[in-house]
């Protein structure tokens, strides 16, 4: 059963309380990162398992740093499909593994050649190359793992698995890169860029609300449009990440970003800016971000939180 027949078929009950959403939003986004650095920390092999060296490594790569934007939505698709919240913190860690090992093999001299990844220097550089190419190759068999081991319907375990194999496979994540990468001192039509940009970058962040609402109890087909209307939203921020990473990359500064800026423009990527201006690509931003909100309009205020991580991707400073 695919992922969209799981859901519609059992779809998402969702709670009729206000529950959760007396909790600030700054208070409810300390918490949630806060216990996906702890599912990560716990999920991640300690830095003296053997080969002591790989796993302090891997460990570098994937604590103590980033937005967490993904975990964040994850979370807040779940909490409004009512999942358990031991899934969503371990859904969240391997969403968070993958993405993690997307930024270490992004920023080998092969690829972007990047120093500087989240404030520190990048995996390639703390320690080596052959070793940044084996904490991406771990972390990537890693996130599988955790979610074979999720307390779930083993159903609903292989849901997650191939949604999860989906979005970081060539036809999303790793296509994307590769078109990226073939793309440098090229131009693309505007609907090639946003192919691009929906594969490399929009994927795991749909995989993200998609991959909470499936870890939710799924029970009343009263409930069929909300996968769809995630998927809206998902599609929505997914694409304005992007927009609006472009944007931060042309304006922002290095120690604001805590990663190389100005880097599209160097290595003659076609990007939202490049391509459209500055003030296209802010009003496509916004564009996105009314869209997304229009999707979760029949939620009413039970979607707050993936309202407000919405405005939260398109108001970003980093
Ligand atoms: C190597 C298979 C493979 C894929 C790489 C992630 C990626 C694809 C490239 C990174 C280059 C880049 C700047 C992409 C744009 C959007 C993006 C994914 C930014 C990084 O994500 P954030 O801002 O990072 O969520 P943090 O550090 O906050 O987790």
């Amino acid at each position: 059963m695919t992922p969209e027949a799981l859901l519609q078929d059992k779809a998402c009950e969702i709670p009729a309380s206000d529950d959760g959403l007396a909790e600030t939003f700054d208070a409810w986004t300390r918490d949630t990162v806060r216990r996906t650095e702890h599912a990560l920390a716990a999920l991640l092999p300690t830095s003296d398992t053997l080969p002591a060296r790989l796993h302090e490594a891997l460990r570098y790569a994937a604590l103590g740093g980033g937005k967490r934007i993904r975990p964040l939505l994850c979370q807040a698709a779940g909490a409004l499909a009512e999942a358990s919240p031991d899934a969503l913190d371990a859904t969240s860690a391997a969403i968070e593994m993958i993405h993690a090992y997307s930024l270490v093999h992004d920023d080998l001299p092969a690829m972007d050649d990047d120093d500087l990844r989240r404030g520190k220097p990048t995996v390639h550089v703390a320690y080596d190359e052959a070793t940044a190419i084996l904490v991406g190759d771990a972390l990537q068999a890693q996130a599988f793992f955790t979610l074979s081991e999720l307390p779930l319907p083993a159903e609903r375990r292989i849901a997650l698995v191939r949604e999860l194999a989906e979005a970081a496979g060539s036809r999303q994540l790793v296509g994307g890169q590769a078109i990226d990468l073939q793309s440098a001192g090229r131009s693309l039509s505007q609907p090639a860029l946003e192919q691009m940009h929906r594969m490399k970058t929009g994927a795991l962040i749909r995989a993200a609300v998609r991959m909470g609402a499936l870890c939710g109890a799924a029970d009343s087909p009263a409930n069929a449009g909300v996968y769809r209307a995630l998927d809206d939203y998902s599609s929505a921020i997914g694409l304005a990440f992007q927009v609006v990473d472009d944007i931060l990359d042309a304006i922002a500064d290095t120690a604001t970003l805590g990663k190389t800026a100005g880097k599209d423009a160097y290595d003659d990527k076609p990007t939202c800016v490049s391509m459209l201006g500055l003030e296209a690509s802010r009003a496509l931003a916004a564009e996105l971000r009314e869209r997304a909100h229009a999707a979760l309009a029949p939620f009413g205020p039970r979607a707050r939180r993936l309202g407000q991580l919405a405005d939260v991707v398109i108001h970003r400073a980093h």
